[in-house]
């Protein structure tokens, strides 16, 4: 290439890699009027829970729904008949283990444990364990797409792991802008987004299960006043999702009640 040919590369090169450098020094160029909707939710539907079960996973699967639940010595994994509330199946876990988030898949039930790094893998039907996988670190959420398990920490970030082999596929971070949220806690597949309580708050934050991205808040405080409450552990924790039918259902820690919700928008952003 001859010197005049060089020049007139250089440019018109010039303002394209003069505009890239400016993008990538915008720091937060990706979250760039990023405010994302609050919503709210209207009660469809009030079911009984039992106000024994510290809940920490739910779901529903062909309209049956099951509960994991927490703490040391009570710590369970149940079937529960969704309008009365009442416990059909129950498998107690052994008192070192402290239960949490679960996740049904293909006639299996995942439940993670807090600190104790095992994931309890058991028969659907039967609640029968079958074996079970360590992971490092604490386990609290756990959902899933159809093909791999999404887990989360108390951090912000969200695990992505083989169901055969609770081997970790990727990780990402869940951030709305700048801001990382973090205290994720219950999980849920949703239309392909990902529901989350947000730990000790009454709010679910909407993400991408691509890369973490915030899309949108649910406001649940008009759910259960905090003044009603037993005790301040007594938070928002189970999101349960009947994609057959299209229904949400939200419970809490101890909570005597158990809702089928509505998402209903309200003019606020965030
Ligand atoms: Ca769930």
């Amino acid at each position: 290439m001859g010197k005049p040919m060089l020049k007139l590369l250089c440019l018109l090169l010039l303002p394209a890699s003069a505009l890239v450098a400016v993008l990538c020094w915008l720091p937060n160029w990706s979250s760039v009027g990023k405010a994302v909707p609050i919503e709210t939710v209207e009660i469809v539907q009030t079911y009984p829970h039992d106000s024994q079960a510290f809940t920490q996973g739910l779901v529903v699967d062909q309209g049956k729904l099951y509960e994991g639940t927490g703490q040391y010595g009570h710590s369970s994994l149940r079937i529960v008949d969704l309008v009365t509330g009442r416990v059909e199946l129950m498998t107690p876990l052994e008192q070192r283990f402290f239960g949490e988030g679960i996740a049904v898949l293909e006639g299996k039930i995942y439940q993670l444990t807090w600190k104790e790094r095992n994931c309890i893998v058991y028969d659907q039907a039967t609640l029968k364990p079958l074996n079970s996988f360590n992971y490092s670190g604490e386990g609290w959420g756990l959902t899933h797409d159809g093909r791999h398990l999404f887990m989360s920490d108390g951090s912000s970030t969200i695990r992505v792991l083989d169901p055969n082999t609770f081997r970790t596929i990727r990780k990402f971070r869940v951030k709305q802008g700048a801001r990382s949220i973090d205290r994720l806690n219950e999980l849920e597949f949703i239309q392909g987004e990902i529901f989350a309580n947000v730990w000790q708050t009454d709010q679910i934050v909407r993400f991408s299960p691509e890369d973490g991205t915030v899309l949108g808040w649910l406001d649940l405080s008009n759910l259960y006043p905090l003044n009603q409450r037993a005790s301040d552990q007594a938070v928002l924790n189970g999101i349960a999702y009947d994609d057959k039918n299209n229904r949400l259902f939200v419970t809490g820690k101890n909570w005597p009640n158990l809702f089928e919700v509505k998402i209903v928008s309200v003019p606020t952003i965030r």
